[in-house]
């Protein structure tokens, strides 16, 4: 028996025990951060499509996640798409009122491609908004056949369960208020 047989028996035994499948889906390596901090997204890719090889990732940039760059990645192509903002925020003293709103990373030749068989993690980087609350990055995971949409949101709270294909869910957090310094006439 070959070695891709027998992980084909194991994955239909899987599927008929229902055992679940911890390792899959595509998820945030941290799910809570402090409001208003800046943020390492470590989107984690644990399989394919339905055994088919990942050859590109696109995540949709949560509204009120600033100024998002992504970290490029060997042998993959990387393109963003900004949009205007609704509301403008300041950023070092200036305005922005355009911001990234989406990335792509695309395998650049089929070698390139993510077997279904291998791990690998897509990064990117912003300051989370003053508001605390879930945020969602929804993914859409295109295979060399097939494709996930990791998109489904819950109608309240952050537990994905029941849903077939969640976004990634990072959970931003309130930080306790500093304790203010007691009056002093001490000026910086
Ligand atoms: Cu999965």
């Amino acid at each position: 028996m070959t070695v891709q047989n027998t992980l084909k028996i194991t994955a239909i035994l899987l599927a008929f025990t229902g055992a679940p499948v911890a390792f899959g889906h595509v998820t945030l390596e941290n799910q809570t951060a402090a409001v208003g901090s800046g943020y390492k997204a470590v989107l984690k890719v644990g399989h394919g499509c339905d055994g088919a090889a990942t050859r590109a990732i696109r995540v949709t940039i949560p509204p009120g996640f600033k100024g998002a760059k992504p970290m490029p990645k060997s042998g993959w192509l990387l393109t963003t798409r900004s949009e205007k903002l609704a509301v403008p925020y300041t950023s070092h003293g200036k305005t922005i009122t355009q911001d990234v709103a989406e990335i792509t990373w695309t395998a650049a030749a089929p070698a390139n491609a993510l077997p279904d068989a291998h791990y690998d993690e897509f990064v990117l980087r912003g300051t989370l908004p003053d508001a605390p609350g879930p945020m969602w990055f929804k993914v859409l995971q295109s295979c060399t056949q097939g494709q996930n949409n990791w998109s489904e949101v819950p109608a309240t709270g952050t537990s994905t369960k029941g849903l077939k294909a969640p976004a990634a869910m990072l959970n931003v957090e309130a930080v306790p208020a500093p304790v203010t310094a007691p009056a002093s006439h001490h000026q910086h």
